[in-house]
């Protein structure tokens, strides 16, 4: 069983718990799930270990579940769970604007179990007849079915990001093997990857495959002299090419892609009168460039392509133009302006938090603990929330080399307006805040009007997508990068491996309206913080450069953009 499957039944178990009314235990399951979803270790090998009560947010009582779980491949807890209410969870979940208080009047009042029943029924337009659902949402059920029968899941990038880069450690490590590096889409960082593509350069091809065929895994699926896959435990494909170092730029720069990116660059080739391979650009049978990437370009008369901007989207264009954007880089980033504790629904504490960050070479964050009425986040009232400030104020004292800002996550309701009063507001450095239900509002009009609020700093997960789950709600972002700017108020990206909102294609168009971002981690839990760099790669994908990105100034450049 994989950490994902694990995390899933967790989940389940707490929308189980919710749909029964059941208080509290929600929030701790959801709590262990997103940490195991988020582990970067195999929970098997943890269990094997001893080790479960290891992950932050894992007490005893969903300890003692989770082994039995490892132990017997089953769970009584969750079956007798799963028999009192015979929802499919797993299939209506994914449905947008459908919680487990809709389910539970779905099934009460028409007996909806499963994506079968739902369909008919709004097919039948019986759902805008009932409590507290209205015509607009039936159809936005009837859309959201139709977009889970059209896409076919592929990894998270930031899930699966750990395991290939213990596999190209590994290999980096052999004395045989020159050079390991990842290639394929996870060097693009796109958001999601089909499988891993590792390249290696090697002196004995064979030792290196020998080797790679010999990790632990689930399954073999090829072994040849110069390639192998693999499956690894977890599901995820590795594939690995050989090839000798003198290739190591074409090959690197050929199993990188995009195949879209690979096919215009070789018929800009062939009009200059080359040929090019994974083993160099050809002059009749002179071989040109093989050495380094760059000498790829070169030969071609381009400058130097970063592979996030490697998918056929003008970037060819632009190098031909010299007019290739100089990215943000993955240094750049001085500060993380949204992170959870345990105050709300976070596992680790405001110290913690600020340490980690502090090695991963921030010099300020801001802890923005749910605030209001969102009750399945154990969101903060006001005398929590100055209980916490001073617990702030006591260890910016105490730690040096990071400031601690004061901050919020606060939920825009319906009609945009925000759930937290002035008194609370003006004790806060920074507010982000986000729409978190009623998807099926006018959501460009609940943002700008977020916007308009001068207390405003941040609009979190802008387009409320997560990805292979629910499809972003539509926004009129021409509206809202004007906005934007009129107010000071910026778009994020949120670098959750689920999230990863605003994405590429948004960034791209906010910075060509001139509008400046952020990017923060969204961090649960104090591994979390390391997520940034899916974030940046996101902005790179985007196009965004160090200036299009508030957060790479130092704090007191920063307080002054957005204070302004
Ligand atoms: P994925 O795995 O679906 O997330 O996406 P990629 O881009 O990693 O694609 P993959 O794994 O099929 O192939 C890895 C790279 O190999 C790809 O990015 C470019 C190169 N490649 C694969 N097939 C072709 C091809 O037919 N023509 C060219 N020019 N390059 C290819
Ligand atoms: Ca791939
Ligand atoms: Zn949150």
């Amino acid at each position: 069983m994989k950490n994902q499957e694990v995390a899933r039944i967790l989940y389940e178990i707490a929308d189980i718990l919710e749909i029964k009314g059941v208080e509290w235990k929600p929030i701790a399951y959801r709590k262990a799930a997103r940490n195991i979803e988020t582990l970067s270790e195999d929970i098997i090998d943890m269990y094997k270990k001893g080790r479960i009560e290891d992950i932050p947010g894992v007490g005893k009582n969903i300890a003692e579940k989770i082994n039995e779980l490892l132990r017997t491949g089953k769970l009584k807890y969750y079956n007798e769970l799963k028999k009192s209410v015979p929802i499919k969870l797993e299939e209506l979940n994914s449905v947008p604007s459908l919680g487990p208080k809709r389910m539970k009047i779905l099934y009460d009042k028409l007996n909806i179990k499963n994506l079968k029943d739902l369909k008919k029924a709004a097919e039948k337009n019986k759902i805008r007849e009932l409590n507290g659902f209205s015509s607009t949402l039936e159809n936005e059920i009837l859309e959201g079915i139709k977009g889970i029968e059209s896409t076919k899941t592929r990894l998270l990038l930031g899930y699966m990001y750990p395991f290939a880069k213990e596999i190209e450690s590994k290999l980096s490590e052999q004395k045989f093997v020159e050079k390991a590096v990842i290639a394929g889409s996870m060097r693009r960082m796109k958001e999601t990857i089909h499988d891993v593509d590792i390249l290696v350069t090697t002196t004995d091809s064979k030792k290196t495959i020998d080797l790679f065929t010999s990790l632990p895994k689930k399954k073999l699926l090829a072994k040849g002299t110069t390639r192998a896959s693999i499956i690894l435990h977890n599901g995820l494909q590795v594939d690995i090419r050989v090839l000798d170092n003198n290739h190591y730029g074409s090959g690197l720069h050929y199993f990188t892609g995009s195949k879209e990116h690979n096919i215009k660059l070789r018929n800009l080739a062939i009009r200059k009168g080359l040929k090019i391979s994974e083993y160099g650009v050809f002059k009749g049978k002179k071989a040109m460039a093989t050495k380094t990437e760059e000498d790829v370009y070169k030969t071609l008369g381009l400058r130097y392509i970063e592979p996030e901007l490697r998918e056929d989207n003008g970037e060819i264009e632009a190098a031909l133009k010299n007019k290739l954007p100089m990215l943000v880089g993955y240094n750049d980033i001085k500060g993380d302006l949204q992170m959870h504790t345990k105050y709300s629904d976070g596992s680790n504490s405001i110290e913690e938090m600020a340490l980690k960050a502090k090695s991963l070479g921030r010099s300020y964050i801001a802890i923005t603990d749910h605030y209001g009425r969102l009750a399945i986040a154990n969101a903060l009232n006001k005398k929590r929330m100055l209980k916490q400030f001073n617990e702030i104020d006591r260890i910016n004292k105490k730690i040096n080399g990071i400031k601690i800002l004061k901050g919020a996550e606060v939920d825009i309701n319906s009609e945009g307006n925000l759930d937290i009063d002035v008194s609370v507001l003006k004790e806060l450095d920074i507010l982000v805040a986000s729409i978190h239900s009623s998807f099926k509002n006018d959501n460009t009009k609940r943002i700008m009007k977020a916007m308009e609020n001068k207390y405003v700093n941040v609009i979190g997960h802008p387009t409320g997508r997560i990805i292979n789950r629910r499809n972003g709600y539509n926004l009129d972002f021409e509206k809202i990068f004007e906005k934007s700017k009129e107010t000071n108020t910026f778009l994020e990206i949120n670098s959750f491996p689920d999230r990863l909102d605003l994405n590429d294609i948004n960034v791209r168009n906010a910075i060509k309206n001139k509008c400046k971002l952020i990017i923060n981690t969204d961090a649960h839990l104090s591994d979390h913080l390391d997520f940034m760099k899916f974030g940046i790669g996101t902005a790179r994908r985007g196009w965004a450069t160090k200036n299009d990105i508030i957060n790479t100034n130092k704090l007191n450049k920063f307080l002054s953009i957005i204070k302004k």
